[in-house]
Order: structure tokens, then sequence, then C-alpha cells
């Protein structure tokens, strides 16, 4: 398939070029980090790095990592490097515990944010000809707004459908010819069996490609949308931390997603023992915003496994290439698209009076997560008085509904009956198998 790009000089730039790039960015971003954010500053001190002991892309691995616990511990603020008053908009996801990670973003931010987008887009097929229906949630979420963003740059008619009402999304599906999806690849799967029980056959569907991420999903269920949708389904890569959607993006070949790494930085680190890994090993990933302003995260552990790879692309591209996430080196769970620490769920017992003996399962049916929560009760609370029990089971669903922004089913069961294990606790039973 012929390749379009949308901004090809970056998109295609040699190596050599495309590090040049890089260099320039990182010496500037240090130096703007360092001196707009006091705790990075001593992060920097503490391992005795100064902005000017880079010089290069290449001196990158003798800054400090961030993490997660960084940004709990820096909450709100302590990461900001910008003026308030030069921030326009802010997205949020779920942290470990009660804190949210909230990210920020200048003018320029969003306008970088959606440039990797729009090439996400045009890598798919799509230009200003077609309708882009975005069903990923719009609000805190980053998929919404990123996808509608750059469906704007590239200048398709653009649907703000968010995610949910299935049968309204089928509506403007057709009735608009809506030739690109954007959602989770969970939701792609869920509106195709929809339509294929409302008797519409792949033909008859507008689509020509979807644009998929959140979420891990596997080769077979790309098959399987591919097949339902007739559509070529590509993945989408990103995190709230770095902007959101489009830090890597799939072209044609549809086999890994080029890295925009003129903005993100890529790294493949030991996750014991925080070394680089040469290309092509397996490790947790590492990524560092080149020329974000607002909210400018350096060597960011990202907690995913994964690979990357400068094979040669038959796209044209010669921007690094990662592989689909392995797996995690943390407990985090990504339900219906939404991120899950079973800490979250921890603190919410607490705060509710309840112990922490509890089971999280997650499973699939027709397409999309069920998520179950079985709580057992303290020898005070229980009660065999079925109408008192659903009380308190409603209740602690909304505190976690609140808490992770997702409704789980709450199961209250007898004290003591979840079963005990000798080691580790096993918290959560998960029957997907999606990598
Ligand atoms: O999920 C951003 C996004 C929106 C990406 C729309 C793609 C499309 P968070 O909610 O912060 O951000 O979750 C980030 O989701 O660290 C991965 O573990 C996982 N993830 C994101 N994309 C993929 C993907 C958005 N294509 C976390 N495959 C990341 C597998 C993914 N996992």
């Amino acid at each position: 398939m012929a390749q379009n790009y949308y901004q090809k000089e970056i998109e295609t730039m040699p190596v050599e070029d495309l590090k040049k790039l890089q260099s320039e960015k990182i010496v500037k971003q240090v130096k703007h980090v360092y001196e707009n954010v006091a705790y990075y500053r001593n992060l920097m001190d503490e391992k005795g790095v100064k902005p000017e002991d880079i010089q290069s892309i290449d001196d990158l691995h003798k800054l400090p990592f961030i993490s997660k616990a960084d940004l709990r511990d820096a909450y709100p603020y302590g990461l900001l490097a910008k003026p308030l008053n030069e921030c326009v908009r802010i997205h949020s996801t779920s942290g470990t515990t009660g804190r949210r990670v909230v990210a920020f973003y200048t003018q320029n931010d969003v306008d970088l944010w959606e440039d990797c987008c729009a090439r996400a887009i045009v890598a798919a097929g799509c230009d200003e000809k077609d309708v882009c229906q975005v069903a990923y949630g719009y609000g805190l979420f980053t998929g919404g707004a990123g996808l509608h963003g750059g469906s704007h740059k590239v200048g398709s008619l653009t649907l703000p459908m968010s995610s949910g009402n299935t049968d309204r999304q089928i509506q403007f599906m057709m009735d608009l010819n809506a030739t690109l999806i954007c959602c989770t690849p969970s939701y792609a799967a869920y509106i195709g069996e929809t339509l294929k029980e409302q008797g519409y056959k792949p033909e008859d569907i507008p689509l020509k490609a979807g644009i998929f991420g959140a979420e891990p999903w596997t080769e077979e269920m790309r098959r399987g949308i591919e097949e339902t949708l007739g559509i070529k389904a590509y993945d989408i890569y990103g995190l709230t931390e770095t902007s959101g959607p489009g830090v890597a993006f799939e072209c044609c070949e549809q086999t890994g997603m080029h890295v925009n790494e003129d903005h993100f930085y890529p790294e493949i680190i030991d996750p014991d023992t925080g070394e680089v890994l040469p290309e092509g090993e397996k490790g947790e990933l590492v990524f560092t915003a080149l020329d974000k302003e607002a909210f400018p995260l350096l060597r960011y552990r990202t907690r995913d496994i994964c690979v990357l790879s400068r094979k040669k692309c038959s796209c044209g591209r010669t921007l690094i290439k990662m592989a689909k996430p392995m797996g995690r080196t943390d407990d985090m769970l990504i339900i219906r698209g939404v991120n899950v620490f079973p800490s979250q769920i921890e603190t919410v017992l607490l705060n509710e009076g309840y112990q922490p003996n509890y089971q999280i399962v997650v499973g699939r049916v027709n397409n999309t997560d069920t998520f179950d929560v079985n709580v057992e009760m303290n020898p005070e609370q229980f009660t065999d008085i079925v109408s008192d029990v659903l009380a308190m089971e409603k209740s602690l669903a909304n505190a976690m509904k609140t808490m992770l922004g997702i409704n789980p089913t709450v199961h209250l069961v007898a004290p003591k009956s979840i079963a005990r294990s000798e080691g580790k606790a096993v918290r959560v039973i998960d029957t997907r198998k999606l990598v």
C-alpha cells in the first residue's frame, strides 16, 4: 500500500539527522527542567549530574529516572515546568493510590501532541476526505481529545462521539459514512458484534480503517475486528504522563508501532538494575519528552515491557518501532480501557471501614471486560439480611467508582471466606488472555 505521511521530513529523516535533532532538543530540555522543576533538580543534584553534563542524546543515561511514585509525591504541581497561566489544559489518569496523575499542557504541547495523532491517522491511510469517528472517551482521559485533535489537524470531518451508546455510534457511522473509527480494541470488537447482530455484513459498513489502543490486544483480536468490520486495524500507543495517544503508531506494515522519537525518546532498561539494554532486548520502556513544555518528564519509567527495533520498514519511515507491549512490571490492570491498581481498591476498603481482604476478578464476555470485586465483611459487619448486604455492596461500589472511574460489581462475602495464601495474596484473577 502506498504510504502518505503527515510530516514526511521528520517521519523519513535519516537516523543520523534524527539523532542530531534529539541531541539539540535534550540539551535545551534538561536546562528547562533543571531551572524550573525543583523536584527534578533535587534528583539530579543527588545523582551529581548538572545540565552541562548532557551534551547529546548519548548522555541521557546519566539522568535519574522518574516513576509513578515521583508523580504521586509531587502531586499536583511539583513537576510543573511552566507557570500555570501558560497552561491551557489538564488530563488525568489513576495513580497507584488515591492520588491521580495530573498532566499539564501548554498550547504548544497540545499542538505537538495533535501532530503525533495526525501522523497516526495519515499512516492509517486517511486524509481530509475521511470521516473520523472518535469513540474513545472524552474528558480527563486522553484518548478522545488526542484523536479528535489529530483528526482536525488532518482536516477529516470529526465525529466527537465519545465512548458508549453503541446504537447511536452505529447510526452516525452508517448515516454519515464514517471511514475511520478510533476507540479501544475491545469497544471496536463490541461494535463489530453489534453490527453483525443487526444484520450488517462487512461490505455494508463504510469504515475502512480503525486506530485502536489504550489497552493490550492480540493479533487474533486484530484479525477478528478486521473481519467483522471489513477494515484495517492499526495499533496506537501512549500514556497520559507523556501526553496521551500518539507516542507511537502503526503504519501499513502493521508490525509494531513507529515511535515519534523526535518528541519522545525511547529507552529499554533492565527493570531491576536500571541498565540500558541494547536494541532488540526485552525490558521496561522508558520515555523522555524532548520538547514538552508544561509537564516534561525525563526518563519516565512506563512499567510497560517492550522491545524496540530499528529494522528497515517498508513504509519508508525511519522512526524506531516498538512491539506491542508484552505486559507490565507492576500490578496495573487495564479494565475497559481504564487503569486500575489493586492498591486503589485497598485504599477504598480501608476508607470505608473494611479490612483489605479482597479479590479482583476480571474476565471478558462479548468483548466487554467484566470487573467483580469480592470483599470480606468484618465479623461485626456480617449480616444475613439481604437488603442490608445489597445496600452495603452498592455503597462500596459507588466509592470504588469515584476512585477508579469505572463501576465494579461488588460481592460482600462472609468473614474469612476468601482463601488465604501462604505466600503473596492472590489479589487478582484475570482470565482475559491479552498478551
Ligand atoms: O491509554 C492513552 C491512549 C489513549 C493510548 C488512546 C492509545 C489510545 P493511560 O490511560 O495513561 O493512557 O494508559 C497508559 O495504557 O502505559 C500501557 O500500559 C497501556 N496502553 C496504551 N496503549 C496501548 C497499546 C492511554 N496500544 C497505559 N497496547 C500504558 C497495549 C497500551 N497497551
